[in-house]
């Protein structure tokens, strides 16, 4: 890993620690890690000649949701670690279609507004928690952007925001905004290419690390993406095998016939992130998830509602 990626790892897993409490915050604030992922900018500045909205799927680059999930909440220990600014703050996690390059994702990209149509303020954006390879995806965005009395409605993408490969452009995306109150959901199932798999790795223990990874034997691997990060009920602890076997997977057998398993082990645990690995014990073709509600809660401790996701099948341009 390089030193840029590790500190970028770092800020990823203060940044969860401080978005899921603050005895997490509190403790990887004394690591002295420097921020690398956050940014600041209230301009766009990317200069580009990319301007193709269509994924190589043929879709249309979209935000797959905006997750109001703190009001006025961000830790005091988020604005040394995290962003500066950010303490005191509103945080909302926001989840592109495709993954995107960090370099082009500025705080001056993004539009709020609220239900009154007032325009919101982010003060600073971070690509952590979720920054394992595959998962970059999510923005964090902190600032003053509505509460309660006058709730965020709308997020746009105002500026060239373009994803890891360079051929997408976010620019006029946008997507309404997920209301405090509600629990998080499902909004992204993939399946992880055996190149990111890294079977048996357990999450690094270090400041700079990543989520656990699937146990040898695993024969495939889901992610999943949650609108916004997920723990147990009532503090920070990670999901277990309580809410592993919650997780229903339907898969297809090459004869057509479909099944519901449970996945064997979940992975992407001790990161405090909106993802998860399901790890699974059969190679039938894992094609949608579904999970039960009120398991899982939010950093306000919101909880889940019953949630289903189907499965993203990646074609490149041409695949019949
Ligand atoms: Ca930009
Ligand atoms: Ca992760
Ligand atoms: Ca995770």
């Amino acid at each position: 890993m390089s030193p840029t990626l590790k500190r970028g790892v770092s800020v990823a897993i203060i940044a969860a620690a401080c978005l899921l409490g603050v005895a997490g915050c509190r403790a990887a604030a004394t690591m002295g890690a420097k921020p690398a992922l956050d940014a600041y900018s209230q301009t766009d500045t990317t200069v580009t000649q990319v301007t193709n909205r269509r994924q190589a799927d043929g879709s249309e680059a979209h935000l797959l949701s905006a997750f109001f999930g703190l009001d006025d909440a961000l830790p005091r220990m988020s604005d040394r670690v995290a962003c500066k600014g950010a303490s005191g703050g509103d945080g909302m996690p926001v989840i592109f279609s495709d993954q995107v390059d960090i370099k082009t994702v500025e705080p001056g990209d993004f539009r709020i507004t609220t239900a009154s149509g007032a325009v919101g303020k982010v003060t600073c954006l971070t690509l952590g928690p979720a920054n394992d390879p595959g998962e970059w995806r999510t923005v964090l965005l902190a600032g003053h952007y509505g509460g309660l009395d006058d709730e965020p409605a709308t997020v746009e993408i105002v500026g060239n925001v373009l994803s890891l490969d360079g051929t997408v452009n976010f620019k006029g995306a946008r997507v309404a905004v997920t209301p405090l109150p509600e629990g998080p959901r499902l909004i992204w199932a993939e399946i992880v290419p055996q190149a990111q798999w890294e079977l048996g790795r357990p999450a690094d223990q270090s400041p700079f690390g990543g989520g656990s990874h699937c146990p040898v034997g695993t024969l495939q691997v889901v992610r999943v993406t949650w609108a916004g990060g997920v723990t147990k009920p009532a503090g920070a602890a990670d999901a277990d095998d309580v809410e592993r076997v919650l997780y229903q997977v339907t898969t297809v057998r090459p004869d057509g016939a479909e099944a519901k398993v449970a996945p064997f082990a979940l992975g992407d645990l001790k990161d405090g992130d909106n993802n998860h690995l399901l790890c699974l014990d059969t190679t039938d073709r894992a094609t949608a998830v579904s999970f039960p509600a009120g398991y899982l809660t939010d950093p306000r401790e919101d909880l889940n509602p019953e949630t289903s996701v189907a499965v993203t099948t990646r074609q490149p341009p041409g695949t019949p």
